[in-house]
């Protein structure tokens, strides 16, 4: 079928006509000076806070590391933000910025009734106050909802080798490898979470492992649940021992049997084989390795493509706030729950205040105890401390920029996580936009296409045996993306046929438990001001008489809009249909008469992953809703704490209570809560990592009816080609063609370490 192609010296005419699109000239009111009111903690700040605590004697504090629970000691130091009415009357308004305050969590261990207080130090840099930042009333945390820190594992660690003692000859014959002088022949544990089955209790179960390359992949066939609730750790005893599929009273018990021969045993092979290779001098590696195994038929022996930037980048950093084309935000990274982008803008206008992830969850089934009993809730591990060090040109291109973070979380000093963010722009290996205007007979009227480029910035959060890849991506468009990659370590445990029914075996004594990974993100969307409402489009069939042939019906689709008046009426509940346009509207309209709105697309495979109300289920309440939306309160700016995983029973914050009061939410600051995620069926390639692709999950927020037309169009990246009579085409582009340096990036380096400051 041939269209019918325009007049010649249309294409003449369109390279004369006027660059009509009014580009919006603003300078982002928020520059470097204004955004410190988001920058986390300096180094200096952090050690000002940490002297004032001390200098308070009556705190008694003694260091973190000091091997005892029994003391007071400070846990957490973050920057603590300021209320949003106060941050954004600074910000728009102008006058005194609010006063810098540093939230700090502190374990009172050295008494008879041990309890956790938290303080707001201000101000800062100076601070002179110090005032408790009081629980919601009911919602003390418990002492036993602690994180656990160095110094308990430390200990955690010695008792273990203690009670293990008399298996010392077991671990030999079934293992090769020992706790007493092991030399290269250690073992080592994982602990798993909720620590017990009711509030109050802290008794872990630790999976005893090889201590080899990988370790969470070399579990012995041993389990051992310990109470450690007591903060004197010479009353911590062994409750239980798990074996291959058998339970016994203690170590002793199972040494004793072991020697009577009554325990069914399975003796580990070898991890690492004698057998060297004629070949070569280097053992064959493990199967938990990194190390290369096997050819490709295609092999490749030369390194890959790369990113380059000849004329530099394209993006400015202004201390924590980045600037990019329509874009402008600001970021920070909390120790207790991680990445946070604050401010959001584009063109003149804010988008967010703030869009942040909140809580990653896994649920594990087993037929182990420690499978059973896992139920990671990663913030209670520092999710947002863990923030290891990336390594150009693999965590993030050659090009990006890479910033330290600092974290005073379990320490005694600010310590520097160096590189532990990036920033860079990348093509996106697809158009933004193209069009081929064909003349259908065999030439073209014009081509025309926008180049996809992407500012991406990026953390990571190594959870012990798992790697979160944090991302907040910026589309020239207007669009903007929170990405969640999954990758590391799965969290395995010991083969038993009946374990089969809970996941896959992963190697002769591996199996690989399935779990569900969740993840909550608070998005606190300011769409054209804080006064926003949501409403949801959908596409409704209509059964009509045919208007041109009254003879015929026709069907065909209708809008059909809802608007929602109250929070639980926008509290979606997984398996009830979530509408397919989620909308978050400004009053005010567009040129065309339209609400002008965000919207938000959720790309996850998340279910519902426990009976509401599930003893532990308490502490995730936020993972029964996809979404939910409610007004902006002060007092629910997090669904999630560092004390949700050990007390899950009884948490501190239960996001179910944010929907209670059921507020009205037309017309007012609304809050989106999204929870993505996916169920993981580990599989033999899970060996010896879980890779990112098909791994990710997050959510857009796409501009809907904001703009009058897209607003990419005032990118000056567009290429468009004209054919000429009898000449070759013209190629009219807005950014010359220009050569730049080719620079080859800096050689590789990894330092790796993570020290005081
Ligand atoms: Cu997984």
């Amino acid at each position: 079928m041939q269209r019918e192609t325009l007049a010649l010296g249309w294409a003449i005419a369109t390279i004369l006509a006027l660059q009509t699109v009014a580009a919006t000239k603003c300078t982002p009111r928020t520059l470097h000076h204004k955004a410190r009111v988001f920058e986390d903690l300096s180094a200096q700040e952090l050690k000002a806070v940490r002297n004032f605590l001390w200098s308070h004697k009556e705190l008694r504090l003694e260091p973190s590391r000091t091997p005892t629970m029994a003391k007071n000691s400070v846990f957490l130091i973050e920057m603590l933000l300021p209320k949003k009415q106060h941050v954004l009357k600074f910000l728009d308004k102008g006058g005194r910025p609010p006063a810098r305050e540093a939230r700090a969590v502190i374990f009172f261990g050295a008494q008879e009734h041990p309890n956790i207080t938290e303080f707001a130090v201000g101000p800062l840099p100076w601070p002179y106050y110090m005032r408790e930042l009081p629980p919601k009333p009911g919602h003390q945390a418990t002492w036993a909802s602690r994180p656990i820190s160095s110094a308990e594992y430390a200990l955690l660690g010695h008792a273990l080798k203690e009670a293990t003692k008399p298996l010392h000859q077991f671990f030999l014959d079934t293992t090769g490898f020992s706790y007493q002088d092991c030399h290269s022949r250690c073992l080592t544990f994982t602990d798993v979470a909720p620590r017990g089955l009711a509030s109050g209790e802290r008794r872990s179960w630790f999976i005893l492992q090889l201590f080899v390359e990988g370790y969470f992949l070399h579990p012995t066939g041993l389990e051992l649940l310990l109470d450690h609730r007591s903060t004197n750790a010479q009353n911590w005893t062994v409750e239980r021992v798990w074996y291959n599929g058998k339970f016994y009273r203690s170590p002793e018990e199972l040494a004793r049997k072991y020697e009577d021969g009554e325990v069914d045993v399975v003796v580990l092979e070898d991890p690492s084989p004698k057998g060297k290779s004629e070949k070569s001098t280097e053992e064959p590696p493990l199967f938990s390795s990194y190390k290369p195994r096997g050819d490709f038929p295609t092999p490749i022996n030369v390194t890959g493509p790369r990113l380059v930037q000849p004329q530099g980048p394209r993006y400015r950093l202004e201390g924590n706030t980045v600037l990019y084309g329509g874009w402008s935000f600001s970021f920070r990274l909390r120790s207790s729950s991680g990445l946070q982008v604050l401010n959001v803008h584009f063109g003149c206008e804010r988008v967010a205040y703030e869009v942040s992830v909140q809580e990653a969850v896994a649920l594990y089934g087993g037929h182990t105890p420690a499978g059973m009993q896992t139920k990671y809730i990663d913030v209670g591990w520092g999710l947002g401390s863990v923030t290891h060090e990336l390594a150009p040109g693999i965590d993030c291109p050659d090009t990006a920029t890479f910033l330290d973070a600092l974290h005073y979380y379990d320490a005694d000093d600010p310590v520097r996580y160096p590189r532990a963010l990036c920033v860079f722009e990348m093509p996106t290996g697809v158009p933004l936009r193209r069009h081929f205007n064909s003349n259908f007979s065999g030439g073209f009227n014009f081509y025309a296409g926008l180049q996809g480029q992407v500012l991406v910035l990026r953390t990571t959060s190594t959870v012990y045996n798992y790697d979160y890849i944090w991302d907040f991506i910026f589309y020239p468009n207007g669009v903007m993306e929170a990405k969640m990659h999954a990758t590391g370590y799965v969290h395995a445990t010991f083969y038993t046929p009946e374990g089969l029914r809970h996941g896959t075996r992963l190697h002769t004594h591996l199996l690989g438990n399935m779990h569900t990974h969740l993840v909550h993100y608070r998005v606190d969307l300011d769409v054209a001001g804080t006064k926003n409402s949501f409403q949801t489009l959908q596409m409704k069939l209509e059964n009509i008489t045919n208007p041109w042939s009254p003879r015929h019906q026709l069907v065909q689709p209708t809008l059909e809009q809802t608007s929602y008046h109250r929070e639980r009426q926008a509290a979606f509940r997984f398996r009830q249909p979530l509408p397919k346009y989620l909308l978050f509207a400004s009053p005010r309209e567009n040129r065309w008469g339209h609400k002008r709105s965000y919207r938000l697309q959720i790309h996850s495979m998340a279910d519902q992953v426990l009976p509401l109300g599930w003893q532990e289920e308490q502490a995730i309440t936020w993972a029964r809703y996809p979404l939910a939306v409610t007004k902006y309160r002060e007092s629910e700016v997090c669904s999630s704490s560092i004390y949700n995983q050990n007390d899950p029973w009884d948490p501190p914050v239960v996001f179910e209570e944010f929907l209670k009061n059921n507020e009205n939410i037309e017309n007012e600051d609304l809050v989106a809560w999204v929870t993505v995620g996916f169920l993981h069926i580990p599989h033999s390639e899970d060996i010896p990592n879980t890779a990112t692709p098909g791994n990710s999950v997050g959510f857009l927020l796409r501009p809907f009816n904001f703009f009058d037309e897209d607003p990419s169009l005032a990118s000056r990246d567009p290429v468009i080609v004209w054919p000429r009579d009898g000449g070759p085409n013209y190629v009219q582009r807005w950014i010359p063609e220009e050569e730049g340096d080719c620079l080859m990036p800096d050689p590789f380096s990894y330092n790796g370490t993570y020290r005081p400051v």
